[in-house]
């Protein structure tokens, strides 16, 4: 399709760029990292979302060289940030699954010489869906280097909640459908489980699209340490994010 020969281009001419959204550490109460998000400036279809481009990229196997420069890119830019920032980038149960992907985190780390710590990965409860032993030896594999594991997108998957406990992560995030409907008893309450859960087993809990002050009372509450969202800030250009960082409180 004349898409897909675009997105091929691209791919080949770097025709894409990350944005940044600030994820906020309540306690300190002030930014601990940002969530790289890849954006397609496409030169007559506009912004392209990567809900309609991520998926065509895995079809096309076009995920492999776009995975490794996602990977590239925001080790690249993260290595210029100040202290100890962290940033995390989404990674796709295709891209996760394919051989090559724990050498490109290597690669990408050591060409931007940043310490493994300071890259968290995010995954979906998806990867585990083909070859669950296979997905878990990764992670164990990444967390030796001293990578970060986050689930995303927490409490919208399909597995049960006994691949909790043989899956390694560091970081829970709390799908953004329970806080918009947080002011809902249910959904409090399920925010509240997977808070309990996830700080029995020493996770970060980060609480995602936070857009109003009531849901921030919300999960400050419930005991989420981290939060994201447009109430703090919609994901910006890398210049726009580190003036984020920057500005006084
Ligand atoms: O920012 P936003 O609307 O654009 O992102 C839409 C979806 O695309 C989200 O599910 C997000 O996780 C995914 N996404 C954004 N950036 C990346 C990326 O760099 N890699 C992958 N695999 N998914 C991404
Ligand atoms: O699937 P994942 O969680 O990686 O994707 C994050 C998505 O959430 C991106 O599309 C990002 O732009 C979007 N997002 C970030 N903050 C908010 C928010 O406060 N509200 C809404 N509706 N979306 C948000
Ligand atoms: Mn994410
Ligand atoms: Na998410």
């Amino acid at each position: 399709t004349a898409l897909e020969r675009d997105l091929s281009n691209a791919v080949r001419e770097g025709g894409f760029v990350l944005y940044y959204q600030p994820i906020i550490n309540l306690a300190a109460d002030r930014p601990c990292g940002f969530e790289a998000l890849i954006r397609w400036p496409h030169p007559s279809r506009g912004m392209v979302s990567p809900m309609d481009f991520i998926p065509l990229a895995e079809d096309t196997g076009l995920i492999v060289p776009l995975g490794a420069w996602i990977l590239q890119e925001a080790c690249r830019e993260a290595a210029g940030w100040p202290g100890d920032l962290r940033v995390s980038v989404n990674v796709s149960a295709v891209q996760f699954q394919k051989p090559g992907f724990e050498q490109a985190v290597i690669g990408a780390l050591a060409a931007a010489g940043l310490a493994p710590q300071r890259l968290e990965l995010e995954i979906t409860e998806s990867i585990l869906i083909a070859d669950a032993e296979a997905a878990i030896t990764c992670l164990h594999r990444l967390r030796s280097l001293g990578v970060r594991i986050a689930m995303d997108d927490f409490g919208t998957g399909y597995s049960s909640l006994s691949y909790l406990r043989r899956f390694p992560f560091d970081k829970i995030k709390i799908d953004r459908s329970f806080i918009r409907d947080i002011a809902d008893p249910d959904a409090a309450a399920i925010v509240k489980a997977i808070v309990g859960i996830g700080t029995q087993r020493g996770a970060v809990i980060t609480a995602e699209g936070v857009e109003t002050e009531e849901q921030l009372a919300c999960v400050r509450q419930e005991g989420c340490s981290e939060v994201q969202g447009y109430y703090f800030s919609k994901p910006l250009p890398a210049q726009e994010a580190l003036d984020f960082v920057r500005k006084p409180a």
